[in-house]
């Protein structure tokens, strides 16, 4: 499968288009609006979530509630674009308009896109490049990638995205045993944690960010249960899962870092302490008793849950002003910003959540087929039962 998107944060609308999705799959808007409104909640985000409430419009590849196989066209408007219709319209502007509407930002704010873009696109308008790599665009990707939970839901891989740290706050340690008893207690935490203790203190920690001008970052986790062994491969090293999704969680706004597993924390260790160890049940097949490396091996699933790490960095649109220079006039400044979030990490356990299945979705057509669902669920059930007996 692939998907593109395109749209601004204040323009009318985001879409992607999704092709590769086999054809019979049920689909409706339902399915993908439930993410879209998981993705607004949490604690400490700005105004914009007031003005917004995400629902998908399907525009194409799905007929009477199934996928037809052709490309499937999502659509959800911005409400705020009543707002900016003259700011950020298509119709080119007269010289006189231009003056009153077009809010020309000239400012580059300390850790966006703004200054990098606007060199490499020559806009004199940084308008043009701040407006696409807004995390708006997150809204299109969940609903991508809830389209792709709703292909995994079939074959029982479930995956919850939630937070385990915000600022200097960490969660205490999950003792995970279903994705479904992890949602019961992350689904209705403000700050999508399963620690309430911690959860109360995360939120002070964005009310002091949030009364300091200032905002906090932090650590998500996602979680996918039930996924097959041998999905991605070692053959080649763009095949491997395990990169694809390191490479999809690094693409959202605002994340540095990445992990699975133990990630970093392996490399501290000794080899005997990182290792699964390898067991045998004549029921299940083969299993592992320990699940440090998250799910992969040689760039494979080796069919324990899948574990990956993301950290954001805090939100850099600040109240508190950072040292800049006009592109203008080339003199310092110290920005001071209208709106934003204070801390956008809740929100980003569920793009990350979004992330983390678009790519093993992707990877489980690839490995099981991509025309019907009927011919997918035929070839998963011979492997399933291979991979046991084996
Ligand atoms: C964002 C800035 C804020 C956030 C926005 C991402 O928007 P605005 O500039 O309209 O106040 O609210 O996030 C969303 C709109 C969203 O849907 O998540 C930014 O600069 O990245």
């Amino acid at each position: 499968m692939r998907f593109l998107t395109a749209g601004e944060s204040h323009g009318p609308q985001l879409t992607a288009i999704v092709e590769g999705v086999p054809s019979q799959l049920p689909l409706t808007a339902e399915d993908i609006n439930e993410h879209l409104a998981r993705r607004q909640k949490g604690y400490g985000r700005g105004r914009r979530m007031q003005i917004e409430k995400d629902q998908v419009q399907i525009m194409s590849g799905v007929r009477h509630g199934k996928t037809t196989g052709a490309p499937i066209t999502l659509v959800i408007e911005n409400k705020d674009w009543t707002h900016w219709t003259k700011i950020m319209g298509a119709e080119p502007l007269s010289e006189e308009e231009a003056e009153k509407v077009k809010r020309k930002i000239t400012r580059p704010r300390p850790g966006h896109a703004d200054l990098n873009g606007a060199v490499k696109y020559r806009h004199r308008d940084m308008r043009n490049v701040l407006e696409r790599s807004s995390a708006r665009e997150t809204t299109v990707r969940v609903a991508v990638g809830a389209l792709a939970q709703v292909i995994l839901r079939q074959f029982g891989i479930r995956l919850a995205g939630h937070v385990l740290e915000i600022g200097d706050v960490k969660a205490a340690q999950l003792d995970f045993s279903s994705v479904e008893k992890l949602k019961e207690v992350t689904e209705s935490s403000e700050v999508r944690c399963q620690d309430e203790e911690a959860s109360e203190k995360m939120k002070a920690a964005i009310d002091d960010a949030k009364k300091n001008g200032d905002s906090i970052g932090g650590i998500v986790e996602v979680i996918a249960e039930n996924v097959p062994i041998g999905l991605g491969s070692h053959v080649h090293y763009d095949r491997k899962l395990d990169g694809k999704i390191a490479r999809s969680v690094l693409s959202i706004n605002a994340f540095k870092g990445v992990e699975i597993g133990l990630g970093f924390d392996a490399a501290r260790m000794k080899g005997s302490e990182v290792h699964d160890e390898i067991t045998y049940d004549e029921e299940t097949g083969f299993g592992r008793s320990s699940n440090r490396l998250g799910g992969f091996e040689g760039g494979m699933t080796n069919g324990m849950p899948i574990v990956v790490h993301g950290a954001m960095k805090p939100i850099p649109t600040l109240y508190k002003p950072l040292q800049s220079v006009d592109i203008d006039t080339k003199e310092p400044f110290t920005a001071s910003i209208e709106r934003s979030d204070s801390c956008a990490v809740p929100a980003a356990a569920v793009v990350c959540e979004a992330a983390v299945a678009w790519e093993i979705a992707d990877g489980f057509l690839e490995k099981f087929g991509s025309d019907t669902m009927e011919d997918i669920h035929k070839s998963y059930e011979a492997y399933m039962k291979e991979a046991r007996e084996f």
